[in-house]
């Protein structure tokens, strides 16, 4: 028999686990933006860029070698986000969001949807592309003079500006990953969306939650099988399971808190 794909089957107890929830994470990684049509992280790169594997641009070492290469990369990618709105996946993560007596949006996301799209509490990981700092000084800049050079220089010390994200190898922005961890320690439920999980320490913290009790639900295009609860996988794309997710829930779209 076909399975019917526009109407994915959520686990009843989970839709339950879901409405008792008092405290919930939520991962999401370059998957849940795939539906607005933002090439995830380790997909092909299309055109001129199709020919560099995005872990060897994602250095300060690729910044070093090939500053200007590495720039036109991000620019070129700063420009599918700007053109870029958020899906029903974002969405429907919002909409959680009004639901929930308590939950962190926790992202390795530098596109900027998830707020976009209506959340409020999101926790960024690696950045926001959106904005730009300085090489040199680490910090951030607004502007800087308009002039041919890619890239830019730093206004301040003349130092070579870069995008605001994490790379390899670097480590990740103090406030948010101490928030990270406490939000998947205290979760009873940890979401963790589209994403590979092959990063870390992002990819730890799924297991971080498990290990201290929560239930964890892995969505994704591809999840690996062999899982077993308090763990849980849901194989189809966000923008499917997560309305799915919540509608399973809160059937009969019980008021928001
Ligand atoms: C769908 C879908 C749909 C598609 N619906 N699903 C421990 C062990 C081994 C190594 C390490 C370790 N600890 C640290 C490391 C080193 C390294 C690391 O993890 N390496 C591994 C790769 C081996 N980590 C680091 O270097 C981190 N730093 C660090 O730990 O510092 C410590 C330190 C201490 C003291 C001094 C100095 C340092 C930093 C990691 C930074 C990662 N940065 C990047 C780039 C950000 C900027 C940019 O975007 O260019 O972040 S790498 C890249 O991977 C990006 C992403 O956020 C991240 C995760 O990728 P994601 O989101 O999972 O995307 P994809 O493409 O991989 O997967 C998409 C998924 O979606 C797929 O599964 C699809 O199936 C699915 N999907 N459509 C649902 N519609």
């Amino acid at each position: 028999m076909e399975s019917d794909t526009t109407r994915p089957t959520i686990p009843p107890n989970l839709a339950e686990t879901l409405r008792n929830a008092r405290r919930v994470a939520v991962l999401t990684g370059a998957g849940i933006s795939a539906e607005s049509g933002l090439p995830t992280f380790r997909e092909a790169q299309t055109g001129l860029w199709a020919q560099y594997r995005p872990e060897d641009l994602a250095t300060p070492e690729a910044f070093r070698r090939d500053p200007r290469l590495v720039w036109e990369w991000y620019a070129w990618r700063r420009e599918l986000v700007a053109r870029a709105v958020p899906n029903v996946g974002h969405q429907a993560l919002a909409a959680l969001e009004t639901r929930m007596p308590e939950m962190t949006l926790i992202t390795q996301n530098v596109d900027g949807l998830h707020q976009q799209s209506g959340s409020r509490r999101v926790i960024e990981l690696h950045g926001n592309l959106r904005r730009t700092k300085c090489f040199e000084e680490n910090a951030v800049v607004e502007s800087w003079l308009d002039t041919d050079d890619v890239p830019p220089c730093c206004p301040r010390c003349g130092g070579l500006l870069r995008p605001d994200v994490v790379w390899f190898g670097e480590r990740l922005p103090e406030q948010p990953l101490v928030e990270a961890l406490q939000a998947a320690r205290e979760c009873d439920l940890f979401l963790s969306i589209g994403t590979s999980g092959v990063v870390e320490p992002a990819a730890s913290l799924p297991y971080l939650a498990a290990d201290r009790g929560a239930t964890v639900v892995f969505v994704n295009l591809e999840v690996p099988t062999g899982y077993a609860p308090p763990i849980y996988t849901i194989n189809g794309s966000a923008g499917l399971i997560l309305p799915a997710l919540l509608q399973a829930a809160w059937p009969c779209g019980e008021p928001t808190g």
